[in-house]
């Protein structure tokens, strides 16, 4: 640089590299003091930076989700919120370029993102206005330090020049304060973010499995017999572990609801409202059922189907309980996170049909991202109409009311469509040429899988070996072992349910009902 002019009786334009660092640190102290205040009130959800993308979450439009979905799966929120740190940060960078002589303009950008914020915070269904608070304080924080570190960054002026009366060091003395500055505001940060992480993991273990009465099943599930599944021959295990169950929900952060606190309230069309605690639910007798998910966001030969022994009350019950008035057509569930779902009466009340207030899967806990600690199931029905999570409120109500996806143009009603799916050989495999055998899974649920047909090269179908049935609310598997010549194949295969319904070769979009078609997968035989 040139020497300080002392007699330049201005402030000179900070360079752009520490005014992009400025902007860059001041949010970032921002975000972190958001979170560390939501990790204080127990209220994880309420940091900024997760309203912010919750709101954008429920803001996108529907192709757009879809697309998420499809492309990204789970991750499809790391994507979100990568996606948003890349912004903030550019806004951050473009915040301090504004600030080169003055700390005006970025405080003003800092203090419009932190409305932005605030807006997102109030408007979370969950949260209401005192979950601002972090946000507030997050705006506070991002302009303080915004300012603190624009003073920091500054040439000394002439009066603070003169009192050094060191003129051709002004520079120097300048720059550590600058760096101390800047050291001291990025160190606050991460103990804030470090600190708000502990907190958020210490309130998780105490929403935890330790406070919970035994989830003992009265009526355990029969086991799974041998030749239930042809995991050997490719497809998947019976039942598919916890950690292994296929996920889809929209919240960024996973509610963690506490098993002491979490309370059910069931009103509406009832004769008698109710509102039961944990330990009520669970002693009203806990049964076990085997059942298959499956989302109607999954594509012909997609993954988003899993089975698992579901421990819980069932639906019918408490709403016996509640004393269903006539008039009432669908339950109106809502999660903790607001997310809610409409699902026939008569279907929850079936006697044949057991859905649930589910627990447990598998044998432990519901784990926190499946809906901890109490969630719907329903067989036969896509989990978008009937498998909410995190589940504290159901309301009778006409058909009238309208549930999450299906103000998204989804359909009003979800029954699960007879489908099936060929898990080897993988798409563009390479086999050895000779004996193959080809495997799959096909589910009806409620209606129960009959017969699945297979065939290679568009030549004549074949009827494929059935694994053992477990019960009609579960996917069944299906292998056949074949000739195959070397050279290119395609193989396709198609279910028939217990109705007599044959899988339609028609392709449908998952929007807006669930996807049809026949599974198409190409290999290589040498
Ligand atoms: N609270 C809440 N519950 C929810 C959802 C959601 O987004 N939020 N998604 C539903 C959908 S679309 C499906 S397919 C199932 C998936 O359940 P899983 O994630 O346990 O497999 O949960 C349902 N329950
Ligand atoms: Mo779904």
């Amino acid at each position: 640089m040139t020497s300080a002019n002392g007699d330049k009786r201005v402030v000179d334009l900070l360079g752009r590299p520490v005014v992009a660092l400025i902007g860059v640190l001041a949010a970032v102290a921002a975000l972190g003091a958001g979170y560390l205040v939501a990790a204080l009130a127990g209220r994880p959800e309420a940091s900024p930076y997760v309203a912010v993308g919750d709101t954008a979450i429920d803001l996108t439009p529907q192709p757009v989700k879809e697309f998420a979905i499809h492309w990204f799966g789970v991750a499809d929120k790391t994507v979100l919120l990568v996606g948003m740190a890349v912004v903030m940060a550019l806004l951050a960078v473009l915040a301090g370029l504004a600030s080169r002589r003055s700390p005006v303009p970025g405080s003003l950008v800092i203090g419009v993102f932190g409305l932005v914020g605030v807006a997102a915070a109030i408007g979370r269904p969950n949260l209401g206005p005192s979950g601002a608070l972090p946000a507030v304080v997050a705006t506070l924080v991002g302009i303080t330090v915004f300012r603190w570190l624009h003073w920091a960054a500054r040439r000394p002026t002439r009066e603070e020049t003169a009192e050094t009366g060191e003129q051709a060091e002004a520079e120097a003395p300048n720059r550590r304060r600058f760096l101390i500055s800047a050291g001291t505001a990025a160190t606050a940060t991460a103990v804030a973010g470090l600190v708000g992480r502990l907190l958020n993991e210490r309130w998780g273990l105490e929403a935890s499995e330790e406070a919970m009465p035994p989830l003992v099943p009265a009526t355990p599930a029969p086991p799974i017999p041998v030749g239930a599944d042809f995991a050997n021959a490719g497809t998947p295990p019976f039942l598919t572990p916890n950690p292994a169950f296929y996920r889809v929900d929209t919240a960024l952060t996973v509610p963690s609801l506490s098993v002491r606190d979490w309370r059910l309230r069931v009103h509406g069309l009832v004769e008698r409202e109710l509102l039961i605690g944990f330990d009520d639910l669970v002693r009203r007798g806990l049964v076990e059922k085997t059942i298959t998910l499956t989302c109607v966001s999954n594509e012909v030969g997609g993954p988003y189907i899993s089975t698992a022994n579901f421990t819980g009350v069932p639906i019918r019950d408490v709403l016996r309980e509640a004393g269903v008035r006539p008039g009432a057509q669908q339950v109106f569930s809502t999660s903790a996170d607001g997310f809610t779902a409409g699902t026939p009466v008569d279907v929850l009340t079936d006697p044949h049909r057991e859905a649930l207030l589910a627990v447990a899967m598998n044998g432990r806990p519901l784990p926190p991202e499946h809906g901890f600690p109490v969630r719907m199931v329903t067989p036969g029905l896509y989990g978008y109409v009937s498998a909410t999570k995190w589940l504290v409120d159901m309301e009778l109500t006409t058909f009238d009311r309208v549930a999450y996806w299906e103000a998204q143009g989804w359909a009003k009603l979800g029954p699960i469509k007879t489908e099936s799916r060929i898990d080897r050989p993988q798409p563009f495999q390479r086999v050895p040429a000779g004996r193959v055998v080809i495997a799959g899974i096909a589910w009806a649920q409620h209606t129960g899988i009959d017969r699945v047909d297979v065939r290679l090269d568009g030549g004549p179908w074949q009827v494929a070996r059935l694994s053992t049935e477990v019960n009609a609310d579960t996917w069944r598997m299906w292998l056949l072992d074949t000739e195959v010549s070397p050279g290119n194949h395609t193989v396709q295969c198609r279910a028939t349910d217990r109705s007599g319904y044959l899988q339609t070769p028609r392709g449908a979009p998952v929007f807006p009902d669930g996807a049809t078609g026949w599974h198409t997968v190409t290999f290589t035989a040498t």
